[in-house]
């Protein structure tokens, strides 16, 4: 199949020959805006979509969800529509990495994360199970997971690392497994700079940590009501973001709604939101809520 002609299905955009059935497809309720993918299926699918969940490899057997609309409409978008994007979503970097976390309830870690220099894009997922397809309605044996993409150059895995364990207890049992504090390491050096930061830690709380390292495994990418929660909570702030990225993919995608759902939830530093205030696609008198909203608000977690 030649992935790079434009065959595409007219709704959902994937290439037609990746529209047929694999078994079910997936048949939840909640996943109908996702498409299910065998593993040769997800690397055809990778290379002419340039998805960012499934540029990983994973066991053969292993299936993954991916949303309803591929990403290669955000590249033509970004060509064509440009000066249309908030400024920060127009920045280009050459080496992104990737670090995935699991810290408590991904609502709040998301929005933590969102806000932080260096961070470019986040998600929410499921992640650290054996059972095949979570929802979070059915999240059986996986974690609650934050995925983020950060410039290495602008902030560093164990920095990234040194704010995961502030953030929450690691030294605590979880009230459920959904709940579990964990590290999923995509490479042999940040497995070891999680050891090392779990050592510092201990001894900085002088408790043993609970926090479970594990190899990265399949990530599935939880509902879109899910991700940036904190935003879709303020619908002022969030119907501008929405005008500019009506699609759910494109939305999730952009560095703005990452910094923007972080800072709405009082998540961040002043002095970061000032500097890329004007920079983030929005209106004055929305900018003005925004910052409103980040000085109101008591960081919480996972409530509204
Ligand atoms: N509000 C819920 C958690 C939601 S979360 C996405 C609770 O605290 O039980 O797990």
């Amino acid at each position: 199949m030649d992935l790079q002609k434009e065959s595409s299905n007219e709704r959902s955009g994937w290439p037609v020959d990746l529209q047929r059935p694999v078994s079910s497809r997936g048949g939840d309720k909640n996943s109908e805006r996702c498409v299910q993918f065998t593993k040769s299926e997800s690397q055809q699918a990778c290379r002419h979509l340039l998805h960012p969940v499934i540029q990983q490899t994973w066991p053969a057997t292993k299936q993954i969800l991916l949303p309803s609309v591929p990403l290669y409409r955000i590249t033509h978008m970004n060509q064509l529509e440009a000066t249309k994007l908030p400024a920060i979503d127009q920045r280009t970097y050459d080496n992104l990495q990737t670090a995935t976390f699991a810290l408590g309830c991904f609502w709040g870690a998301e929005a933590f994360f969102g806000a932080m220099a260096g961070v470019v894009r986040t998600r929410v997922g499921y992640a650290g199970g054996t059972t095949p397809l979570p929802t979070y309605r059915s999240i059986a044996d996986h974690i609650e997971t934050v995925q983020v993409e950060f410039d290495p150059d602008q902030v560093t895995y164990p920095h990234l690392l040194e704010r995961f364990f502030a953030h929450h207890s690691p030294t605590k049992e979880p009230r459920k497994r959904q709940y579990t504090s964990a590290i999923f390491y995509h490479s042999p050096q940040q497995e070891q700079w999680a050891k090392d930061a779990i050592k510092a830690t201990e001894a900085r709380l002088e408790q043993t940590v609970t926090t479970e390292l594990i190899p990265y495994p399949t990530f599935y990418l939880a509902q879109e009501r899910h991700q940036k929660w904190k935003l879709r909570r303020e619908p002022a702030v969030f119907h501008e973001l929405q005008k500019i990225y009506p699609d759910e993919v494109e939305l999730n995608y952009s560095t703005a709604v990452a910094r923007v759902n972080g800072y709405v939830g009082g998540f961040g530093e002043k002095e970061l939101l000032m500097e890329e205030l004007g920079s983030l696609g929005l209106s004055y008198p929305v900018q003005q809520l925004l910052l409103a909203h980040f000085l109101a608000q008591p960081m919480t977690g996972c409530s509204h």
